[in-house]
């Protein structure tokens, strides 16, 4: 199989942490967004949407991150990630499904605040994005207070899905950009303790470290392989 993903790219970061989750064998193709890898013949040919992450299969293309969660899950069956029982798929999709509804529009229009200095959004708009995130990681950290991941005592598709957008806004928090948002997630241990807990489990999982941003790294730092 192989995947291609961009660096810093929440979806893709999903894919990757799927794959090393259920221990897939896997040929990395890191394009480059600058370089316009994403628009490419070629890479249109085999995602016309240009985007990432993209699983390649042998002949099957699968394109979006929870699809390809999900493909993974059919493919590899340990350990299951979107459930074993009725009850368990429900709560993981439930999850999975907030996230994709709440915390993720409000996490891009931060991010696309912080990183682009994107400012065509009025103040009091962004405000509003500020307190939708602040709302969904207080639920998340009301309830990683209650058990270990996200659905469950067990890790699943939901804390694979969810994830890398709390990266993305802890990346976008620690930026100078970001003061004026005021959007006090930083320090996490002290904020919200139990989602600190929970992401130091998902950064201790075997392969995590190959699935990091490349360009998040400290210059200098390889990836741990
Ligand atoms: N719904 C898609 C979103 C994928 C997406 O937006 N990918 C972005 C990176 S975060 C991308 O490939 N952008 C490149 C481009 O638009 O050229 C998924 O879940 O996979």
């Amino acid at each position: 199989m192989e995947i291609y993903w961009i660096s810093g790219s929440p979806y893709a970061w999903r894919a990757l942490l799927a794959l090393e989750v259920k221990g897939a064998p896997y040929v990395s193709r890191l394009l480059d967004f600058s370089k316009g890898d994403t628009k490419t013949p070629e890479f249109l040919a085999l995602a016309p949407r240009g985007k990432v992450p993209v699983l390649k299969d042998g002949d099957h293309v699968q394109t979006e991150s929870l699809a390809i969660i999900a493909y993974l899950d059919r493919k590899f069956p340990a350990p299951p990630l979107l459930g074993r029982t009725a009850e368990e798929t429900g709560r993981i999709w439930r999850a999975i499904s907030e996230s994709v509804s709440y915390l993720e529009p409000a996490g891009r229009r931060i991010a696309t605040r912080v990183f682009f200095g994107d400012t065509s959004e009025p103040a009091d708009q962004i405000g509003k994005a500020v307190e939708e995130a602040r709302a969904e990681l207080r639920g998340m950290e009301d309830a990683l207070a209650r058990r270990r991941w996200l659905a469950g005592d067990q890790l699943s598709a939901a804390d694979i899905a969810v994830y890398p957008f709390v990266e993305l806004l802890l990346r976008a928090a620690g930026k100078d950009a970001a003061q004026p948002l005021d959007l006090r997630l930083l320090p996490l241990a002290k904020t919200y303790p139990a989602i600190a807990a929970w992401r130091e489990r998902i950064m201790a999982l075997p392969g995590y470290e190959r699935t990091f941003p490349p360009h998040w790294r400290p210059a200098g730092a390889a990836a741990a392989r």
